[in-house]
């Protein structure tokens, strides 16, 4: 039998963030991972994540430039460098990115429209055929480095953090107490603080009102790239009209990654999984449609010589994340494929969930029957 002020369940970004953030206030905090470090099965591991502001909803771009400064801060106690300013665009000839950049001119936010001809001369490796939306802050940030750099950091502040430890349940004793069991060894705890990313519906499902979670296995991957030319990062909006001319299944993001290759994926579109019965395998035919779109947009890269990468996402219905607590249990989930760039915000809202109570925007509310139901 352990005793802590706060478990946390899941040592991926967020769950490595929040372990940050509640040492550096003061909390015994533990946080168990249910696999080794460094591992690949869930949604923080890889080289690289787009950093950007670039959102159409404020609560967003707040939240993306708090993120921006932690990450400074983060690098600053680390000593390591963990977010490279590249620039980033959004693209697409059909795509109204009007809101857009009213929303990031609105927020203080740069921003500057470019003509397709501008954009080819700074970045060749992309191919535009519209206004190009360019946002100076965007970047570059080392996923497996920040998680390595969050945990240090967490330890250092004090945090326990266990590895190879699943987590099996979850129990609620009072509004300041929980038991946490892994395995052999219960925890018990003032407050728990669950992060589990694809596996939250089965840690959480039958505690708290969870919107439904979609799990699905991601396929992008690394290209070749042709030569040495800069990369922003980049999302190239194809709606539904060019969708059906194109046969493209979504929208495209993207971004240079040093000792890799180019990094592209198509968002949110693989098959839902099971977490724990993942194959891992490369899925043709997104693979075929990935090389399709690098040959036709990306003249920067061998279209042919990729490395397949593998990811989950855990997709909410609006992608908006649920950050709330009930009782003593705090919930983090449904990052939607969009979650990485915030990662110590994430943590920082976290830790005011689990010592003050103090609740962010309303949009990340769980679902909580309507009165009288
Ligand atoms: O934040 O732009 C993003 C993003 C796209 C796909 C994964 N993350």
């Amino acid at each position: 039998r352990h005793e802590a002020d706060v478990v946390v369940v899941g040592g991926g970004g967020m769950g490595s963030a929040a372990a940050w953030r509640l040492a550096g206030r003061g909390a015994d905090v533990v946080l168990l991972e249910r696999f080794e470090a460094g591992h690949v099965r869930g949604a923080s591991h890889g080289a690289s994540r787009i950093f950007r502001l670039s959102y159409a909803e404020p609560v967003y771009i707040r939240l993306a430039q708090e993120a921006g400064r932690s990450w400074r801060e983060l690098e600053a106690a680390a000593g390591v460098s963990l977010l490279t300013v590249t620039g980033g665009v959004d693209h697409g000839r059909t795509a109204d990115l009007r809101p857009l950049a009213e929303a990031v001119e609105a927020a203080g936010a740069p921003g500057e429209w470019l003509a397709p001809e501008e954009a080819a001369e700074r970045w060749p490796g992309l191919r535009y055929d519209g206004k190009v939306l360019f946002h100076p802050a965007s970047g570059r940030l080392h996923a497996d480095d920040a998680l390595s750099a969050l945990q240090a950091q967490a330890v250092r502040l004090g945090a326990v953090v266990r590895h190879e430890t699943p987590v099996t349940s979850i129990a609620v004793r009072g509004d300041d107490a929980v038991e946490v069991t892994a395995g052999e060894d219960v925890y018990r705890a003032k407050r728990v603080v669950v992060a589990a990313g694809a596996w939250a519906e089965k840690l959480l499902g039958g505690l708290l009102p969870l919107p439904p979670l979609r799990v699905t296995q991601e396929q992008p991957a690394y290209f070749a790239p042709l030569g040495e030319v800069a990369w922003p990062s980049f999302t190239h909006h194809l709606d539904d009209a060019s969708l059906k001319a194109t046969g493209f299944p979504s929208g495209v993001y993207g971004l240079g990654t040093p000792g890799e290759g180019v990094k592209a994926g198509f968002h949110g579109t693989g098959p839902v999984i099971d977490p724990d019965e993942r194959d891992f395998r490369p899925e043709p035919v997104q693979l075929r449609l990935l090389r399709e779109y690098a040959r036709a947009w990306l003249p920067g890269v061998d279209a042919d010589a990729f490395t397949p990468i593998s990811c989950t996402y855990t997709t909410t219905p609006t992608s908006d994340f649920v950050l709330d607590r009930v009782g003593p249990v705090v919930v983090a989930a449904g990052f939607s494929g969009h979650g990485f760039k915030f990662v110590p915000a994430v943590g920082r809202i976290l830790a005011d969930l689990a010592i003050t109570g103090e609740r962010p925007d309303a949009r990340f509310a769980l679902r909580r029957p309507p009165v009288g139901a």
